[in-house]
């Protein structure tokens, strides 16, 4: 008997969605900052055992849309709540903010089973988790609610297992050796982006989309050209920074991390180029795959 099915990883930015992903699949596939809004995209993860497959989806953090791109990170946050036969719904034990009604609303009403996970519980005490957890017992009564710790891998053991008595009989729905749907040049856009979030201040950041434009291998060696673009020149200058100091920086952190993620030597060239308010063109965000 084969099981599997989609489990769908849903909460607000920052809660730890992309922490648990990597946990669970042993694999760093998903970037993970401290800043809010890190992921933008819908990135699957396919866990594969003998007699069985679990598809999880990390998704962007659910939030209010204020503009182009947060609309369409939105659009995968919807997805993500029509196709799964489980959530994994992510709170930050640390966050005081109010819930989102309807994500609650939607979670109490589909037929799907809820596993709540109260994360950071390495942050906490006894008598806060008591309290949060009871809050959102009240909130979702149908849910099981269990602590943990995505970070420091506490509790996370026993969640596989979990889905694994709730998923469905099926045949596996992707090649058992594949363990994303994502292609390679997705995870060199990605981890380019993460060093910038963890390289720049501000708005930074959230005004750059990065995308590789050359992935060949020759001999042992991976020759990459990723551009980053910016939506203003004053931008472009910050990314690269005096005598290019500050893009090399990114540049140094991105190759390392991608020569361990593809077990290859890697030659990273990065580019900075412009392109207007990207994050408000319906044609740009297009372009850059977010439909
Ligand atoms: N102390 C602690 N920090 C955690 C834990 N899980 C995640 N974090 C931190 O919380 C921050 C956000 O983690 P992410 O995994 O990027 O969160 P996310 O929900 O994917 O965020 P978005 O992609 O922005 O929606 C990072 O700094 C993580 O290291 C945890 O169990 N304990
Ligand atoms: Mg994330």
């Amino acid at each position: 008997m084969h099981k599997a099915g989609f489990v769908n990883i849903v909460g607000k930015p920052n809660a730890g969605k992309s922490t648990l992903l990597n946990q669970l699949m042993g694999e760093k596939l998903a970037i993970v900052t401290q800043k809010a809004q890190t992921t933008r995209h819908r990135i699957f993860g396919i866990y594969n055992e003998e007699d069985l497959q679990i598809v999880f989806s990390d998704t962007p953090g659910v939030l209010d849309p204020k503009y182009g791109l947060q609309e369409k990170m939105m659009d995968f946050v919807k997805d993500s709540l029509q196709d799964a036969d489980v959530f994994l719904f992510i709170v930050d034990i640390l966050d005081k903010t109010e819930p989102f009604d309807f994500l609650v609303e939607k979670l109490n009403k589909i037929p799907v089973p809820v596993l709540i996970l109260v994360n950071k519980i390495d942050q906490s005490n006894q008598e806060d988790l008591e309290k949060v957890m009871e809050l959102w017992h009240e909130r979702i009564p149908k849910a099981e609610i269990l602590p943990i710790s995505a970070l420091k891998g506490f509790n996370t053991d026993i969640i596989l297992p979990k889905l694994k008595s709730l998923l469905p009989e099926n045949p596996p729905y992707y090649d058992k050796d594949q363990y994303t749907d994502k292609p390679e040049r997705f995870f060199v856009n990605e981890t380019v982006r993460e060093k910038i979030l963890l390289n720049y201040e501000k708005e930074i950041p959230y005004s750059v989309e990065v995308v590789t434009e050359q992935f060949k291998e020759n001999e042992g060696i991976i020759f990459i050209d990723a551009v980053i673009y910016v939506e203003r020149d004053t931008q472009k200058g910050i990314i690269i920074g005096h005598k290019g100091e500050a893009i090399k920086k990114v540049g140094t952190e991105a190759r390392l991390d991608l020569e361990k993620f593809f077990s290859k030597k890697i030659h990273l060239n990065l580019f900075v180029k412009v392109k207007k308010d990207w994050r408000k063109n319906d044609r740009d965000l297009k372009n850059f795959g977010y439909r």
